[in-house]
């Protein structure tokens, strides 16, 4: 098999459930880690159970590792506090730790909140600057810098990949675009892991939905080519006019309900 051991972080997650499996031909060994419960490890796997803000334990964590998939982390608006142990000091351990045990690449779970402050009528690409929705977006910002800087200063390579919508089909209208089957996103990990030189790339990860915000030629070099479409569910959003309004934030901008949610909105 390609590597040795592929740790995933945020296995008892959402998706760290679905790529649990299907991650497996990737690695003799794969490692799994969370905070939160595993269940037993199967034939194949290791589990190990730690906290990302313990920088000891995610040291530890790295140990023998050969490329990462980084998904562990909060996934949605929460408070800065909670953001800040999990997102920015977890994935800063986690480069750390990558660096300390000379790994050579990561793959970083971004995500499309990182510029959800375009409107749904921009077509934006990997150099549009940042525009982040959330303090969620921000912090995988901060992922994105930071992966830059360790690129940059170490040479430690890494796929940030804006994920759009990854669930079994898109539950609003919003997600006919932002959709991301799973069977697409296990083709972009592959492609991430396996083109032999990938620098520092950003990767929007969306299904070859009818319509799109995203533009991914800066990472043709990826060779990623989605072969789901959100298409066959439109029929479940039909266009009868009783949807949100045009003024309605989550219809203008691309993060959609994110514009909205958090702590601050509400004070
Ligand atoms: P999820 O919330 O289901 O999974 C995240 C996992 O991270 C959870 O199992 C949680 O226990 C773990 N975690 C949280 N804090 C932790 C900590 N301090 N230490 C160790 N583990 C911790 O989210 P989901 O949907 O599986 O997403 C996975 C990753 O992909 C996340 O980083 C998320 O931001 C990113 N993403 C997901 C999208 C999607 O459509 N599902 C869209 C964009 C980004
Ligand atoms: C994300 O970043 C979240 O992790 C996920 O739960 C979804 O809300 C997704 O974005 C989205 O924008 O649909």
């Amino acid at each position: 098999k390609p590597f040795k051991r592929l740790l995933l972080t945020g296995a008892a997650g959402g998706l760290g459930k679905i790529l649990r499996d299907r991650i497996k031909p990737w690695a003799d060994v794969v490692r799994l880690s969370d905070i939160g419960d595993m269940g037993e490890a199967r034939e194949g796997e290791e589990i190990v159970q730690c906290d990302l803000a313990d920088k000891a334990a995610v040291f530890k964590l790295l140990e023998g590792v050969d490329a990462v998939l980084h998904f562990g982390g909060i996934s949605t608006e929460n408070t800065f506090e909670n953001i800040m142990a999990a997102n920015i000091a977890g994935t800063y351990n986690l480069y750390e730790a990558v660096h300390k045990h000379g790994v050579k690449r990561v793959i970083f779970a971004s995500s499309n909140h990182t510029i959800g402050y375009y409107k749904t009528t921009d077509y934006i690409d990997a150099d549009s600057p940042m525009r982040p929705d959330s303090l969620y977006g921000v912090s995988k910002c901060f992922g994105e810098s930071l992966s830059r800087y360790y690129y940059d200063r170490a040479g430690i390579e890494t796929v940030c990949l804006r994920i759009g919508s990854s669930f079994p089909e898109p539950v609003n209208p919003r997600m006919l675009v932002t959709w991301f089957s799973y069977d697409d996103l296990l083709e972009s990990l592959r492609v991430s892991l396996f083109t032999p030189r990938v620098g520092h790339t950003i990767l929007f990860g969306a299904s070859a939905n009818p319509a799109s915000w995203w533009d991914n030629s800066k990472a043709a070099h990826l060779g990623f080519k989605p072969k789901d479409s959100s298409t066959r569910f439109a029929a479940n959003f039909p266009d009868t006019g009783a949807y949100p309004p045009k003024d309605d934030v989550a219809t203008i901008y691309q993060g959609g309900g994110f514009l909205m949610s958090g702590p601050q909105y509400k004070d």
